[in-house]
């Protein structure tokens, strides 16, 4: 995609906030902050390779550091980031049991932030895509420390959502409810420059995207939309192709881009699905329906569910309109092959 314009992140941020007469800028600042944060992750990922080097977990680096897992790290930084903005009330990151307060010595402001600090880390030490996923809520409680029922709204409540992506290219891509856009790290002056304005999934794909390896735990709705999609009938693309990353930011940047479904069905194993509504779910589902697809956790908006506690989980169907509803009839039963 070809810009005519070169437009960094920072300046697309004040930009749709000024769309806004009477914003604060609290708002701008927030993402200004987190921006900075990923930075910080992704030069600690882009080193990943050198850990043997440099020293391990539970070892020292060569400048007698402490080594940190990877994930902690960027819990820890995303947290050092954001606690002392005046911006936040609470967060919560998908590494910890409980909400993240804000120290008393800092201020409180009126927004939420829900993380995924290291989603896909497994896929670490084989360089593969993994990455951070952002949620922002508006506070419900009216004043001081927030709290956890600040945290549990649902996901159609959120006023902005997104991820960054640390792969071949490092990438963040968000939504404030204006659409999806794709920004592009310029490793050489360190500035996320906008590559992907306004991205819109196709309406149908011709790839889909779940752990296979779960076949005999799947239902027999699920077992039987995998064997639709196998069938041979070029009419309606089939059969389709088959991409698993197995790092949630890399299906999904995938199925953003290209179309087609991407799922982490319920199983024998995972009943109420794997992922997590608050940290994976609905900061999805909101990039997903902005850029004019679908998501549900098979029968139910994934956005109109109302989180019970922090770290729920939920099944996942998430893409392309047309595929997506596609799903939900054969997992409901009607639709037989
Ligand atoms: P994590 O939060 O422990 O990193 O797990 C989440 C990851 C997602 O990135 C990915 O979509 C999924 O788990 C893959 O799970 P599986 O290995 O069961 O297919
Ligand atoms: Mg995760």
């Amino acid at each position: 995609m070809s810009q005519d314009k070169i437009i960094t992140i920072e300046r697309h941020i004040i930009e749709g906030e000024r769309a806004h007469p009477g914003a604060s800028g609290s708002f701008s600042g927030l993402l200004r902050d987190l921006t900075l944060a990923f930075k910080l992750i992704w030069r600690e990922v882009s080193k990943a390779g050198l850990v043997d080097i440099l020293g391990t977990l539970g070892r020292e680096n060569i400048h007698g550091d402490d080594v940190k897992k990877l994930d902690i790290f960027a819990h820890e930084t995303i947290y050092k980031a954001m606690d002392h903005g005046g911006h936040l009330c609470v967060m919560a990151s998908e590494e910890n049991e409980d909400v993240l307060s804000i120290p008393d010595h800092y201020p409180t402001g009126k927004y939420v932030l829900i993380y995924d600090p290291l989603d896909g880390s497994s896929n670490i030490d084989a360089n593969i895509t993994i990455g951070t996923i952002f949620s922002l809520y508006r506070r419900i409680t009216p004043s001081g420390p927030g709290s956890i029922d600040d945290c549990l709204q649902p996901g159609y409540k959120q006023i902005a959502a997104g991820y960054a992506m640390y792969g071949s290219s490092t990438m963040i891509v968000y939504t404030t409810g204006d659409g999806v856009h794709g920004f592009t790290l310029d490793p050489g002056i360190g500035e996320f420059l906008l590559s992907h304005e306004n991205i819109r999934i196709p309406k149908k794909g011709k790839i889909y995207s779940v752990n296979e390896g779960n076949y005999h735990r799947w239902s027999e709705g699920m077992k039987k939309y995998i064997q639709y999609l196998c069938e041979e009938d070029p009419s309606t693309d089939r059969p389709y192709s088959a991409r698993y990353v197995g790092s949630l930011v890399g299906d999904i940047q995938r199925t953003l881009l290209y179309g087609g479904i991407f799922m982490y069905p319920a199983d024998i194993k995972h009943p109420g699905g794997k992922l997590r509504l608050m940290y994976e779910g609905n900061p999805m589902a909101m990039l997903i329906e902005q850029a004019g697809g679908r998501a549900s956790d098979g029968v139910t908006r994934i956005l109109d569910i109302q989180p019970k506690s922090l770290h729920e989980r939920t099944p996942l169907f998430l893409g392309s309109g047309e595929d997506v509803m596609t799903a939900e009839q054969f997992l409901q039963g009607k639709r037989e092959l």
